[in-house]
């Protein structure tokens, strides 16, 4: 079975209990259960993990590596800031998806651009929460691609 890492960073926890009209009333509990839901539907196995700290997250892509077969990242606010997550992503070489709930493209200047997004193949923005699940589909199809399990 495929095995993925879902990576959520900073304050997204919060997500449904603050600023609703830019990420909308999902609960970072249900955004849990449609992960799971669709990883289950599409037979992978994903474990979904969040930090508020970026060297916990570094820490996670590293260890990750030796299990996992590829990522699906959404940064937070270190997209905007974090060389050290982009050198992470870089050094272990799995294949990664960033996803962003809101439109950061359409928002304030500094979010436009990310440092872990040079290294993903694709990234997903602006689909709400639902972009996760589009993110795993460009995930899954390109490990198939690959060959992977
Ligand atoms: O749109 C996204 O997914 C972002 O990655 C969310 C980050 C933001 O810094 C990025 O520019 C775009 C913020 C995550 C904070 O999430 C919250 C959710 C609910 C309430 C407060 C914060």
């Amino acid at each position: 079975m495929v095995r993925i890492m879902i990576i959520n960073g900073p304050n997204l926890n919060l997500l449904g209990r603050r600023e609703p009209q830019i990420y909308g009333h999902t609960t970072y509990a249900d955004l849990i259960k449609l992960i799971h839901k669709h990883c289950t539907e599409r037979g992978a196995e994903c474990k979904i993990f969040q930090s508020n700290h970026e060297g916990t997250i570094v820490d996670a892509i590293q260890e990750g590596a030796d299990y996992f077969d590829g990522y699906v990242i959404n940064p937070a606010a270190y997209t905007h800031t974090s060389v050290a997550i982009l050198d992470a992503l870089k050094a272990v070489g799995l294949p990664a998806v960033e996803v962003h709930i809101s439109d950061v493209d359409k928002r304030e200047k500094f979010r436009q651009i990310s440092y872990p997004g040079m290294y993903c193949f694709k990234t997903v923005k602006g689909e709400g929460v639902q972009g996760y699940c589009t993110a795993i589909d460009a995930l899954l199809d390109k490990l198939a691609e690959q060959g992977c399990r």
